[in-house]
């Protein structure tokens, strides 16, 4: 069913969402959503070429070796777009935090390196983790995003100072020198053959070394008791055994997928109810863990091919599969880009109501509606969805 934009108070009136108090609390993401962090656009630059990634675009006036922030247009639409949607999800009595940009475009180096660029604060999810009442830094592990968490200082400065039981904490800075690089990866990578790529995925022999423990948060699927954490361009095995061992009351599973570009798990393993989960049926993940959900009695829906296939945005990174990238409002209300009409009816067969949101033009700044935030608070405590062992899992 769809659903068109609710409001919880009298129309032309926004609810007082502040008077609760703030309460840090997030385990999966399906309980109902009482607080979020959504991301700004403003600001964002196209970053300088560095080991762990690369930008060339040729046709939208950055080829390869170019760096400089996007086109003002285009950040003008996908703010209004977050705007719109951190509105929307108000007049729902949500509270909403926005991060602090910062200028993008300066140099930045530690001791150990010096980079042109930094990149933006649009895609929250990539950066912070709420886990139970603690949010997690992640690692990152591009020069160029070293430095972002300081867009989110703020908001958590104040998260801290409100809930006297959040937990607030950073994963080891990484030091990024060339030795957490192989350094050529990006000469050759794309010139392999589909095969060729996913033998590397399927390996783990992608452009990260294992000389520190290095995540992004959005490669993180929580499931109450079992996180799910993919090894990607962004996350490496030892990030893996970081996360294990900070979090030891839960059961934290290495996870790959036959995703020949594997960048953060929310477009390819995708939570949406106890017993439901959404799966890209491009990027198989391995038939043990299919087979462990089955086991659990959970049903793996395949999502249908997105809208955005022939068309991707200009400037764009992400895949077409961000169609899958949403957000749940509970365990029964999706937020889904408002074009991808087919995953709608899809997911609505299943129950779904669905909330339509403009969000095209935000894609180029790092993803959908779920990379666009990051949840605070959501009703619930910490369950477990999977009593039953499977294989290595
Ligand atoms: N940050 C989400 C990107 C997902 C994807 O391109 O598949």
């Amino acid at each position: 069913m769809y659903v068109t934009e609710q409001t919880t108070t009298a129309p032309g009136t926004t609810p007082d969402t502040t008077s609760r108090p703030v309460r840090v609390n997030a385990w999966n993401g399906w309980d109902p959503l009482r607080h979020v962090i959504v991301g700004r656009a403003e600001g964002t630059v196209v970053q300088a070429p560095e080991h762990a990634v690369r930008r060339d675009y040729p046709d939208d006036g950055f080829p390869l070796g170019t760096h400089g922030p996007m086109p003002s247009d285009m950040v003008a639409e996908a703010e209004e777009q977050l705007d719109d949607f951190a509105d929307l999800l108000r007049r729902r009595g949500i509270r909403v935090d926005r991060p602090t940009p910062v200028d993008f475009t300066r140099q930045v180096s530690t001791p150990e390196w010096t980079h042109d660029s930094m990149f933006g604060c649009m895609p929250p999810r990539d950066l912070l983790l709420t886990v139970g009442n603690e949010v997690l830094e992640a690692t990152m592990s591009y020069r160029s995003r070293w430095h972002e968490y300081l867009c989110y200082r703020p908001v958590l400065q104040s998260l801290f100072e409100a809930d006297e039981h959040m937990r607030w904490e950073a994963a080891p800075k990484p030091r990024l020198t060339d030795a957490s690089y192989h350094t050529g990866f990006w000469d050759t990578y794309n010139d392999l053959s589909t095969e060729e790529q996913l033998a590397r995925v399927r390996d783990y022999d992608l452009v990260l070394t294992e000389a520190e423990p290095l995540f992004d948060a959005a490669d993180v699927a929580r499931f109450g008791k079992d996180l799910f954490v993919q090894l990607s361009f962004v996350t490496n095995r030892s990030g893996y055994q970081w996360l294990k061992r900070h979090f030891p009351d839960h059961r934290v599973h290495a996870v790959t997928s036959t995703n020949t570009h594997p960048l953060h798990i929310d477009a390819t393993w995708v939570p949406l109810r106890p017993g439901l989960v959404l799966h890209c049926g491009e990027r198989l993940a391995d038939a043990e863990l299919m087979e462990f959900f089955r086991r659990n009695d959970w049903e793996i829906v395949e999502a249908v091919q997105p809208a955005s296939w022939e068309h991707p945005p200009k400037l764009s990174f992400c895949s077409p599969w961000l169609a899958g990238n949403m957000l749940n409002l509970d365990e029964n209300t999706l937020c889904i880009e408002e074009k991808e009409v087919r995953l709608a009816e899809q997911l609505s067969s299943y129950g779904f109501e669905i909330v339509p949101v403009p969000f095209r033009a935000v894609g180029p700044f790092g993803g959908g509606l779920h990379c666009a935030t990051v949840d605070i608070e959501r009703d619930g405590t910490l369950q477990d969805y999977f009593p039953r062992r499977y294989g290595r899992y």
